[in-house]
């Protein structure tokens, strides 16, 4: 019998990454585990809190399995959130029911000194154990995707003690005392360093760093908060894993994302669903693979509209290496049904 080449055996989602065009594009969606799926909010309902489910390895390795059984997505993603970190290093992080999460705020340098980073890994050791067991029990031909917020987007909710709408004390900081800020996005360099490189030693096969607000900086900023410590967070992981595929997802940086995957070193991009295809196109696909980028409204929508968007947006990235997903999370209010139109016609495609 023939011996399958090496690319032939590996997973559609790595294949991408690794720099091949796949005929038909693999695919994951952000959140796709999560409040629109029944089956998630029953499990939801059996804990107490969401950071409980986040540190129950049985159950949020169940609910990370959830959408692959109802539709084989090309990648799992580990279920957790990006601020299990800050909790890691010790900061009070609470997710209130209808409001979100809700931190005690960091504005100053000296209350740094009261985190302690070499009680990250014992802290949140419960999400190695749900990389371990998703590993375990995931269908061969399916990735499993670690991931951690970005240091910029994690400090934006460790300085506002929240969600925010304009980040005007994180940006107030990182403007007056650049230095001072500096020591923070530098803490939350090693520990996503630290807390990434655990992941993948339980199984993780690719990461993603989410930077969900990188949006909001002008270009000097950006480059200090943003682009610095993504690339050394690249770089410290690939002295150990040299071949690890790491995507960068640099929400609304705009012009900013052709330097952004130039200059951090990541395998492939994000993109928002505000990036132009011809753009992603012309100017990123040349740099590297890359991943998106569907209006979740559309998904939420469903129909024609969603059809004619998912072609152009096919037609414009799937012939160089890309992976499908949408520009941001699956919204609450999306019907299932529409999640699986979407994959029936993402997998009839053909490049
Ligand atoms: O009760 C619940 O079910 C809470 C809803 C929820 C879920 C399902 C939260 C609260 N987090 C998550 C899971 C989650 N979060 C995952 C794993 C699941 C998957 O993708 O399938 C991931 C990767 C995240 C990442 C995350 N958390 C980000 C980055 C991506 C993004 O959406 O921009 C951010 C910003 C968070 C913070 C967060 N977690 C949860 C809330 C309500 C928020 C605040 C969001 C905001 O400020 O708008």
């Amino acid at each position: 019998m023939p011996v399958a080449p090496k690319e032939m055996s590996r997973k559609p989602f790595l294949r991408a990454l690794a720099g091949e065009a796949v005929e038909t594009p693999p695919f994951w969606l952000m959140r796709q585990a999560g409040r629109y799926l029944p089956e998630y909010r029953a499990v939801r309902a059996s804990t107490k809190g969401f950071l409980d489910l986040c540190f129950n390895s049985e159950l949020a390795a169940e609910v990370t399995l959830q959408p692959i059984r109802r539709y084989r997505m090309d990648a799992a993603i580990l279920f957790s959130d990006i601020l299990v970190v800050p909790y890691g290093l010790g900061q009070e992080v609470a997710f209130k029911e209808g409001e979100g999460p809700v931190l005690s705020p960091i504005r100053s340098v000296a209350e740094l000194g009261a985190y302690e980073p070499n009680r990250l890994l014992e802290r949140v050791g419960a999400v190695f154990g749900t990389v371990a067991r998703v590993k375990r029990d995931l269908p061969s031909e399916v990735a499993l995707i670690g991931f951690a917020g970005a240091p910029w987007t994690v400090a934006t909710y460790m300085v506002e003690g929240g969600s925010s709408r304009d980040f005007a004390k994180t940006r107030k900081w990182a403007f007056e005392d650049p230095d001072g800020f500096g020591l923070l996005i530098d803490r939350l360099v090693d520990a996503t360093i630290l807390y990434l490189k655990e992941q993948v030693k339980a199984g993780a096969e690719a990461l993603q760093l989410f930077d969900s607000w990188a949006g909001v900086l002008p270009e000097e900023a950006f480059r200090r908060c943003v682009i610095q410590p993504t690339r050394k967070i690249v770089e410290a992981l690939r002295e150990v894993y040299p071949d690890l595929p790491i995507i960068g997802f640099p929400r609304g940086a705009g012009l900013m994302y052709e330097t952004y995957f130039r200059e951090t070193g990541v395998s492939a991009v994000g993109l928002d669903q505000t990036v132009p295809l011809g753009f992603a196109k012309e100017k990123l696909q040349p740099i590297g693979p890359v991943q998106g980028n569907l209006e979740p409204l559309l998904l939420r929508l469903g129909g024609d509209r969603m059809d004619r968007a998912i072609d152009d947006i096919l037609e414009n990235l799937a012939g160089a290496p890309f992976i499908f997903n949408l520009g941001h999370g699956v919204m609450l209010e999306t019907p299932p049904d529409h999640v699986a139109r979407l994959t029936e016609r993402l997998r009839a495609w053909k490049s």
